[in-house]
């Protein structure tokens, strides 16, 4: 939870000059961690223009020379990750084992995999058997596009920008990075590190503050790519400023990720998967299960030991030991999580368990499973951001996949069965990004596979070789003797 009190004396007609600041509030406690100084807009045009230089001299630097800064990196968050992990718990109120294995992990993969592959991508040669060139050499070569913009949100405060952030330097980019405002510290912590693993100066510019303003700034300013991960509401606003200004775009967007369990899955490992995947977090994340669908003939047995699995959740501030599920982000959060519960009752739905708020200090909503849901109501038709699980039924196969293509989004998704072949079938049918059968769809943290999602999940890609791809462009160099 934070405020910027910039926007709010905005809104007020008040003096903006002394109220520039951004405060990180802990959302289990309500406890005020820091208050840090935002970006103005100029600032941000100066953070892009010293970006600017600074990136000319670390693309004339040699991938492996760049490798060893992110080297170094690796081992400082190695070194430094209890450190970390307890300023995203602070930040978002999630388990403190939990934003190391979601968030830190992630990006010290990211390092391992770019130390492994990502060489390879940046120059690889080509075999020219075509009878006209057989004593002619090609190959491709990749190259940075330039400054990069982010702007990024705060339920994987470290592990999304983190993860971006590696990828553009590897690359040769400089970034600009604007973090969630409720997130701030997490966001300062990466150029922290990175700036004592030995970065040069200005690569990369951390610039606190809000949405509307510092955000804003980003995406009007000479940047040569922008990378965006929130809201389909700011990313389609951003996205469509883009395209008039010709900035190319990377969207990572909403998600309403589908689990389909077939007749012959294994109800345990599918239930646990899913309970996992949905209720880590406290059900806000992008690529949560957020609508699970089982064949009728296994229906009973999914829903009760859904449930069975749900209430035994402990609930609490993440800072402590033995919690599985922290707060929401903030009171906003629980209000409309609440509405989205209530009108879906209203409209008929069966609250299995859970489904009030908790009465106890910070943002807190009780670990929910709710029955008897339609298509209709707002916890299936509308993006879902809390500790939230409609169970539904379906007859054949058919209607499952119907059903789980039934949204507007397209991220990830699971099938549960013991059958893989017809899992894959089955993942072949579902429009989604990323499909994982017998697992829950969260793979973010493996960076060989590719990152991103169909339909208004968004475009482009920011993990493995498609995440190297996607922040440079490809040059043919074709040489004779
Ligand atoms: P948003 O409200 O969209 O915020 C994301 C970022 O955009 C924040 O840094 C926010 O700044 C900034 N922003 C807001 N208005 C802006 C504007 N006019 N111009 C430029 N930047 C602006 O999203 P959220 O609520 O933080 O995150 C939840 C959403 O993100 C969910 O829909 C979730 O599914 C999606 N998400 C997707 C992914 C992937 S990988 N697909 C991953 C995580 C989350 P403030 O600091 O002012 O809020």
């Amino acid at each position: 939870m934070s405020e910027t009190e910039e926007d709010t004396e905005r809104g007020d007609g008040g003096d903006t000059r002394e109220a520039e600041t951004v405060v990180s509030v802990n959302p289990a406690t309500g406890d005020v961690n820091e208050e840090v100084v935002a970006t103005t807009p100029e600032e941000v045009d100066e953070a892009v223009e010293a970006a600017r230089e600074a990136q000319r001299s670390w693309e004339a630097r040699s991938v492996n020379d760049r490798l060893r800064v992110l080297d170094v990196f690796q081992n400082h968050l190695i070194r430094r990750r209890d450190e970390v992990a307890r300023t995203i718990a602070a930040e978002t109120g999630k388990p403190v084992g939990e934003g190391l294995v979601t968030d830190l992990i992630p990006v010290i993969d990211a390092v391992r995999f770019l130390k492994k592959r990502g060489p390879e991508v940046m120059e690889t040669g080509l075999d020219l058997d075509n009878i006209m060139v057989m004593d002619r050499k090609s190959k491709i070569v990749r190259e940075p596009l330039g400054v990069l913009g982010m702007v990024t949100p705060w339920n994987y405060p470290f592990g999304i920008p983190g993860s971006q952030v590696v990828y553009a330097l590897f690359a040769g980019n400089a970034v600009v990075l604007k973090p969630a405002r409720e997130t701030t510290l997490t966001g300062l912590k990466i150029e922290e590190i990175l700036n004592d693993a030995g970065l040069p100066d200005d690569l990369l510019h951390v610039v606190p503050g809000g949405g509307s303003t510092v955000g804003q700034a980003i995406v009007e300013s000479d940047i040569d790519q922008m990378t965006f991960t929130g809201s389909n509401a700011v990313g389609e606003m951003i996205q469509e400023r883009c395209q008039e200004r010709g900035v190319p775009t990377t969207m990572e967007l909403g998600g309403s990720d589908p689990a389909v369990v077939l007749e012959d899955a294994n109800i345990d490992k599918a239930t646990s998967g899913i309970v996992w995947s949905r209720f880590m977090n406290c059900g806000q994340t992008c690529a949560a299960v957020k609508r699970a669908y089982a064949h009728d003939s296994v229906f009973d047995e999914f829903r009760d030991e859904i449930v069975r699995k749900v209430d035994k959740l402990r609930v609490g501030n993440g800072a402590e030991e033995n919690v599985d599920v922290g707060p929401l982000i903030d009171e906003g959060a629980v209000d409309e999580l609440a509405q989205q519960v209530d009108d879906s009752v209203e409209m008929g739905a069966e609250v299995l368990t859970g489904g009030e708020r908790l009465d106890r200090e910070g943002s807190f909503y009780a670990p929910t499973v709710l029955g008897n849901v339609t298509h209709e109501m707002p916890v299936v038709r509308e993006e879902t951001f809390g500790p939230v699980i409609p169970v539904m039924g379906f007859e054949d196969i058919s209607e499952g996949i119907e059903k789980a293509n039934d949204t507007r989004f397209g991220l990830t998704a699971s099938v549960w069965t013991r059958d893989t072949d017809r899992g894959e079938r089955v993942a072949r049918e579902i429009d989604a990004g990323t499909v994982v059968v017998n697992d829950h769809g969260y793979t973010y943290g493996i960076n060989e596979t590719p990152w991103g999602g169909y339909k208004d999940s968004g475009h482009g890609r920011t993990h493995g070789v498609w995440g190297i791809e996607e922040v440079t462009r490809m040059k043919h160099i074709n040489k004779g003797s």
